[in-house]
């Protein structure tokens, strides 16, 4: 026998009802969820991973075509990146490979790092929704972010008016990196929003020092608006806090804390549903 020699017996149509059929499945299936993701950087791919290894149901929302973020690129174009000590097992219990370049940095190659880590958090039960840009919010009762509001990607580029559809979530968590997109639309639209910040805004990213910016990016990873926890370099966007560069370790363990958070209020309204 030839290899490929029974590839045949293949329609047209059938590869299109394929698709529709498919998606339109797996889309319906995320409109209601228990956390929604904005953005597929390595903060929210590892939060995705935590959420959906403790049983939550968890999509990623990501613009681009693409998962990985700025996470992908490496410095420069170089595709490596650096983790610290502290952080080397984010990496490791996925499976990528490190080298220990210098005492106290280790490197891993990007792509083994974006790959393996977004391959984990579908394993986990993660759900990746690839070019859709989440352009509002949702607000419920009690001035709560209940949600997102997505449109595809393509839509945004092409400057043209159509209507996006809303996506339920019991939390949302920002993840869109140096943008804080979310937390700023908050702040736009609900204009007596106040954040935990200096401001009661997002202040805006400082210059690059990683030391302080490594150091602060967890133990700011927090709930800055009831429903919106804001998780990677959008933390350090919101607090005023800096940037850092091609280092990594802080951006997948504050997923790991906004993770953490969520599960904290997720089991909270589990409970006050059953009282
Ligand atoms: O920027 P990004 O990688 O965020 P991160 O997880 O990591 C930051 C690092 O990559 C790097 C760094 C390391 O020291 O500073 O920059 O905080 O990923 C953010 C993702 O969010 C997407 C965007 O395309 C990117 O992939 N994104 C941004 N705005 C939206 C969005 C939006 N409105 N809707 C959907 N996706």
């Amino acid at each position: 026998m030839i290899w490929g020699a029974n590839m045949g017996g293949i329609e047209d149509t059938k590869i299109t009802a394929a698709i529709l059929k498919r998606f339109m499945h797996d889309f319906a299936d995320v409109t209601n969820l228990d956390v929604a993701i904005v953005g597929a950087g390595p903060s929210g791919i590892t939060a995705a991973r935590f959420l959906a290894s403790e049983g939550a149901k968890v999509a990623v929302f990501e613009r681009d075509l693409h998962v990985g973020g700025g996470m992908w690129g490496g410095g420069i174009l170089f595709p490596r990146v650096v983790i610290q000590e502290a952080a080397k097992g984010m990496l490791g219990e996925v499976g990528v490979k490190l080298e220990l370049t210098e005492a106290g940095y280790y490197t891993a190659d990007s792509v083994e790092a974006v790959s393996k880590s977004t391959a984990a958090a579908i394993d986990a039960g993660a759900r990746m929704m690839v070019g859709l840009t989440v352009e509002d919010v949702m607000i419920r009762e009690e001035d709560r972010v209940a949600g997102v509001v997505v449109n595809w990607g393509a839509v945004e580029l092409a400057g043209l008016h159509v209507d996006p559809v809303g996506i339920s979530a019991k939390v949302v968590i920002d993840a869109t990196g140096h943008d804080a997109a979310i937390a700023r639309i908050v702040q736009r639209k609900v204009p007596y929003a106040k954040f935990p910040t200096s401001t009661g805004g997002v202040v805006g990213e400082r210059p690059m020092w990683a030391e302080v910016g490594e150091r602060e990016i967890v133990r700011n990873t927090r709930e800055i608006y009831p429903g919106l926890i804001v998780t990677g370099m959008a933390v350090n966007a919101v607090f005023g806090l800096p940037r850092m560069g091609p280092i990594f370790g802080g951006m997948l363990t504050s997923g790991r804390r906004a993770a953490e958070i969520a599960c904290q209020k997720l089991k909270k309204s589990l409970k006050k549903s059953n009282q």
